[in-house]
């Protein structure tokens, strides 16, 4: 039987956080072997909020590097820029037609960012997941691993497949989500109610992928936890509950083990221990991701070659929408 085939996308929008690792990146290089798999740097996503270009285009760079880093081989799967392939932005349009205003008014990512970036609630931030239902559908994904956070999008993505199908006839796979069991959503250290995220303006809030052992040790000491001592997963004890995830995922303990590790203990070994792993983890795709980001050519060579491949992979697939709502076929 073919492989099933994995699509997902990141925001060069910042350096990726514990929770994006976690949640999402951390799981795309060992499915490389199950699955067929196209991964890409979702640049034309970035500026629905106000980015720097020279920014942008040094964060889209370094993020793909990064993927690279974080076990990406570009020998085995499809790593590629966005905004490199034009199908993601044609199938775009046609889907944004068998989508309604109410299905995208009800997204809460929109609802949220637009309170966060009140000044330039763009039309783009609102067709945010069209976009994102093109990029997968333009490859007809079976499985799109992402955190929590996204599941919503994913849902409106199926949603939009099913309906296109119904109207056009068969074209869409319909895509499934394929979310982790454990750190699914990484929490702000600073305000464990609110997800991790890369734009947070409070440094301390999350912890970067290339952050250095201090740092995050630095940044795990001040997570805001209670004012119990009793290290265990309990409801109400958002702080804690968040960083026994994060030691969780990155030990493969589980959770009564931790509790017992720490018995007796108070949160500042709590914290030190979660500090000292996860840097430790983190350290060889550090030291990766500053071997990969000298040798530019090389990575503009995985890129191009990338984006060439997602081009014919996507336009066949894109090419039949086109034939199916009725477009006049090109020679
Ligand atoms: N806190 C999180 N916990 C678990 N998974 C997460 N993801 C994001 N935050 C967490 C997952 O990371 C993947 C890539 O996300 P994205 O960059 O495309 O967009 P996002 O969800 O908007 O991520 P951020 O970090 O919050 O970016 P900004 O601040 O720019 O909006 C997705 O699979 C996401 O689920």
């Amino acid at each position: 039987m073919d492989k099933k085939l994995i699509f997902s996308g990141i925001q060069p929008t910042g350096t990726f956080t514990l929770g994006n690792y976690i949640g999402a990146v951390r799981n795309w290089g060992p499915l490389q072997d199950e699955y067929n798999c196209i991964y890409c740097v979702v640049d034309l996503h970035a500026i629905t909020v106000k980015q720097e270009p020279a920014k942008l285009r040094k964060n889209t760079l370094d993020a793909y590097a990064l993927l690279m880093a974080c076990g990406i081989d570009t020998e085995k799967s499809i790593l590629f820029i966005q905004s490199h392939v034009k199908t993601h932005a044609e199938l775009n349009w046609i889907l944004g037609c068998s989508t309604q205003f109410g299905e995208l008014s009800r997204m809460t990512q929109f609802k949220d960012k637009s309170k966060r970036h009140a000044d330039d609630v763009n039309s783009g931030l609102f067709t945010y997941p069209v976009l994102m239902a093109a990029d997968i559908l333009a490859y007809n994904a079976d499985l799109v691993p992402v955190g929590v956070d996204q599941k919503q999008h994913l849902e409106l993505a199926r949603n939009i497949a099913q309906r296109f199908n119904q109207r056009y006839g068969e074209l869409f796979t319909v895509p499934e989500p394929y979310i982790a069991e454990i750190g699914a959503k990484v929490m702000s250290l600073q305000e464990p109610t609110k997800k991790m995220s890369k734009s947070d303006e409070n440094p301390n809030a999350c912890i970067l992928i290339l952050d250095d052992k201090d740092t995050i040790i630095r940044k795990f000491k001040r997570a805001v936890t209670d004012s119990e001592a009793e290290v265990c997963y309990r409801e109400g004890k958002d702080g804690i509950n968040n960083l026994m995830t994060i030691y969780s995922s990155v030990t493969g303990k589980s959770f009564d083990e931790i509790t017992s590790e720490f018995a007796g203990k108070g949160y500042g070994d709590f914290k030190l221990a979660v500090g000292e792993t996860v840097a430790d983890h983190l350290a060889p795709i550090r030291n990766e991701f500053d071997r990969l980001i000298q040798d530019k050519a090389y990575l503009k060579k995985c890129y191009t070659e990338g984006a060439e491949k997602a081009q014919r992979y996507s336009q066949r697939i894109v090419s039949k929408a086109f034939h199916k709502v009725g477009f006049v076929d090109k020679a």
